[in-house]
């Protein structure tokens, strides 16, 4: 029998009871102390002279900047919870990056902007509202760990929404698109949430 994995197991359920008696575990959702991959395709590749990041739709200043322009915006850090639909979550993850007021301050959302269609590479989107991304914990990520992403986790930027499940933290970020409705993206059209609250099990379009 190997100890070392017994050890390592004692240590996971130790840390999920404790989430559990802090409420900070989802009904439905088990601890992980691993960092799990998951997305759709594959993984794209980055091209600092390519890349850009277009905001657009209903702001006052629309603008696109390039790697540079992104990296010279003000940065902060953050730690949050991180809840994937397929029941694992990790918890006390440390993300750096731009904080999503920021970008608010930078495009001036018109009044009638309600609803924001996260765009990433390989025509990959998940809708969120404004309201929801306007909050202290939503990042546009770079690091983690003090570490750039690494590729499969979404290098060179991602999103990080702590509160709604991952699918609505977009890897490979490319643009944000602001709109007066709530638009399906990706996984939303596949049967998903509309929203995705962890906490009122909000997996499926039928929950
Ligand atoms: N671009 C893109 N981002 C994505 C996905 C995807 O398929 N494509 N999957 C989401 C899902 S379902 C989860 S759980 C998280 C997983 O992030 P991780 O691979 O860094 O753990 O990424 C989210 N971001
Ligand atoms: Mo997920």
């Amino acid at each position: 029998m190997n100890t070392m994995s017994l050890f390592g197991d004692n240590e996971r359920k130790q840390k999920e009871q404790e989430m559990l008696r802090d409420g900070r575990l989802p009904p439905g959702q088990s601890l992980t102390l691993k960092w799990p991959v998951l997305h759709y395709g594959s993984v794209p590749h980055f091209d600092p002279a390519r890349w850009n990041f277009r905001l657009w739709g209903l702001v006052e200043n629309p603008v696109q900047l390039t790697w540079d322009e992104f990296n010279k915006l003000p940065r902060v850090k953050d730690t949050s919870d991180f809840h994937c639909v397929t029941r694992w979550s990790r918890f006390d993850n440390h993300w750096e990056g731009v904080a999503f007021k920021e970008i608010i301050k930078l495009v001036k959302p018109k009044p009638q902007a309600s609803h924001v269609l996260v765009h990433a590479e390989q025509g990959f989107t998940a809708n969120i509202p404004l309201a929801d991304l306007d909050r202290d914990d939503v990042l546009l990520a770079t690091h983690h760990d003090g570490e750039p992403l690494t590729p499969d986790h979404g290098y060179p930027l991602r999103l990080i929404v702590p509160h709604l499940y991952a699918w609505k933290s977009v890897k490979w970020m490319r643009g944000l698109e602001f709109l007066d409705h709530d638009a399906p993206g990706f996984w939303e059209q596949n049967g998903y949430h509309m929203y995705g609250d962890p906490f009122k099990e909000q997996r499926f379009d039928t929950d």
